[in-house]
């Protein structure tokens, strides 16, 4: 066929690096640059076949998120907004990883095992981030759609959440909404203001807002946002990519694991600030005290309080739907607590990776999920979603307050896969609308004491973990040395897992003082150094 030549003519021009083997790992392919070029070609040509298959628009989405400036990464988007499936996350490292002769036999392969149509349309949308390298990245991308003969539309630099909704508004045929930049923030604006119609006291102070953009795309786009939202929220935005280096000392990943405010901004003692990760899928909040202390408000915190308020919402609505928030291991100790103690919600943990919260989520009326490192958002049931419409049309006086609450509540939360951006929006509408300050956020439940720490090794893969992540159950004699270390101290908990974006093997540690927690993780870190195969010296103690 003339399309299979065109593959071989082009799959030339996009060498793969001999013996590179990569992983498609907790959110697609992530390495240095310079190795991707050929995995954006066959990640071009795989979309294209997923298009086919499914009869509908797929997206691909270069960037490296958190990771260094030096480094990208592509993540596929499924017709409905969400993340490819395991099955072509299979495909996608089979692809990736035959040698450069045996490309079109690994492409056939899937078509033939999925029973592909070839003569079937194929549409894919595709964005970028900022980093350098995502231009030429993106070309291969295109390169490998058209050599497939399938149709693209190029959204240039959009954060990921944004092309998440853009493949969903497609394939919905806008009943999702219009899927274009300005639509997105048309929809998602509309919603927060109407919200926000109902904070009749909030004053100018309350509507401030420090952003700390990363200094990547997510800097950008609040910009754009702003100018749809100039008296409802005042935002000051740092790291707007003007000066600073994308993720270096900013950025949620910094923000959450140094537990510290970034680099490049002014934080006044008492204001509320947030700070979105390179790509703006992510968003953590936090303030400083009179006394200076860092106060953190993260993906646990941003649960509770999403949770809390839908919860409130139902019940002056009077509609019974089952709310359950999704958490992983890293969840700290005292919102598990919280969430199920107080606030009486069912808790899930499941592993690390947005693609398995938010399949867990699905299972319920209303799915809060959140990871801890501020990843996260709101699902709704189809049904839960036709009852409020419903009670809307039907109720009266609170009930219909609540009703349009909710309804307002479901347009602005981006239901694809966690954004930053709407996050944000619907965090603010919510401190605003039950007038709440940053600090009487915080103080729902305090968090224990914690810490994260990476341990290079030669090989992460030695480290298999069970029980989402929770216990290790290889090498042999790991999980028996975190158990020992984790019995010297009060309220501990200890786990590690094998990074799925960077090569290096996790540990997080939580106790009743943060000297504790970090005396343990330290203690881990060294168990992992000595029994993974560590490499590059001992870690060193924290302080
Ligand atoms: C990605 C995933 C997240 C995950 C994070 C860290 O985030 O989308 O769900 O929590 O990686 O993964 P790991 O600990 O395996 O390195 P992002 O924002 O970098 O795309």
């Amino acid at each position: 066929m003339a399309q299979f030549q065109d593959v071989s003519k082009q799959s030339a021009l996009h060498p793969k690096p001999a013996g590179l083997v990569l992983q498609y790992g907790t959110a697609g392919f992530r390495t240095n640059a310079k190795l991707l070029d050929h995995i954006m070609f066959r990640m071009g040509l795989l979309a294209t076949l997923r298009s086919k298959k499914t009869n509908a628009t797929i997206g691909v989405m270069v960037t490296a998120s958190h990771n260094p400036e030096e480094d990208n990464g592509v993540k596929l988007v499924d017709p409905m907004g969400e993340m490819v499936t395991p099955t072509w996350e299979g495909y996608a490292t089979q692809l990736a990883n035959a040698e450069q002769e045996d490309v079109l036999a690994a492409l056939k392969e899937i078509i033939e095992k999925e029973a592909i149509n070839m003569s079937q349309e194929a549409d894919v949308f595709i964005g970028k981030d900022t980093r350098s390298s995502s231009e030429s990245l993106s070309k291969a991308v295109l390169d490998g759609v058209s050599a497939l003969g399938g149709h693209n539309k190029d959204y240039g630099l959009v954060t990921t959440p944004q092309l998440h909704y853009m493949v969903r508004c497609q394939n919905t045929q806008g009943k999702y909404g219009e899927a274009t930049v300005e639509g997105y923030y048309t929809k998602f604006c509309h919603a927060f203001i109407q919200l926000t119609k109902n904070a009749s006291n909030c004053t100018d102070d309350q509507k401030h807002l420090s952003v700390d953009g990363a200094n990547g795309i997510g800097a950008l786009k609040v910009r754009e946002l702003e100018s749809h939202l100039k008296k409802e929220l005042h935002i000051s935005l740092f790291n707007d990519g003007s000066a600073g280096k994308l993720n270096h000392q900013c950025g949620a990943d910094f923000v959450k694991v140094q537990q510290n405010p970034p680099t490049g901004m002014t934080v006044n003692s008492g204001e509320r600030c947030c700070s979105f990760d390179g790509d703006a899928d992510r968003i953590v909040y936090y303030y400083t005290d009179s006394e200076g202390h860092f106060h953190l408000l993260d993906g646990d915190k941003i649960a509770t309080l999403i949770s809390t308020f839908l919860k409130e919402l139902l019940t002056q609505a009077g509609l019974d739907l089952e709310i359950a928030v999704v958490q992983t291991a890293y969840a700290n100790g005292s919102s598990t607590n919280y969430l199920e103690e107080t606030m009486k919600v069912i808790v899930r943990c499941t592993k690390t990776g947005v693609k398995h919260l938010h399949h867990a989520a699905q299972e319920f009326d209303i799915g809060v999920y959140f990871e801890a490192n501020g990843h996260g958002t709101v699902l709704f049931s189809e049904a839960a979603q036709e009852k409020v419409q419903q009670l809307t049309e039907d109720s009266s006086g609170e009930r219909k307050r609540a009703a349009l609450l909710l309804q307002n509540t479901i347009d602005v939360i981006n239901q694809t896969v966690g954004d930053a951006i709407s996050d944000m929006l619907l965090i603010e509408a919510i401190l605003a609308i039950k007038g709440m300050t940053i600090q009487q956020w915080d103080a729902m439940y305090e968090d224990l004491p914690s810490r994260q720490l990476k341990v290079k090794v030669s090989d992460r893969r030695v480290i298999d973990t069970a029980d989402a992540e929770r216990r290790a159950v290889s090498p042999a004699g790991l999980q028996e040395a975190i158990g020992a270390l984790v019995r010297k101290y009060g309220r501990a908990r200890s786990f590690v897992r094998p990074s799925g974006t960077e090569d290096v093997v996790r540990v997080y540690a939580e106790a009743d003082t943060q000297e504790s927690a970090d005396a343990l993780a330290h203690e881990v870190s060294l168990a992992v150094y000595r029994l993974a195969g560590g490499v590059g010296g001992e870690p060193k103690p924290l302080h």
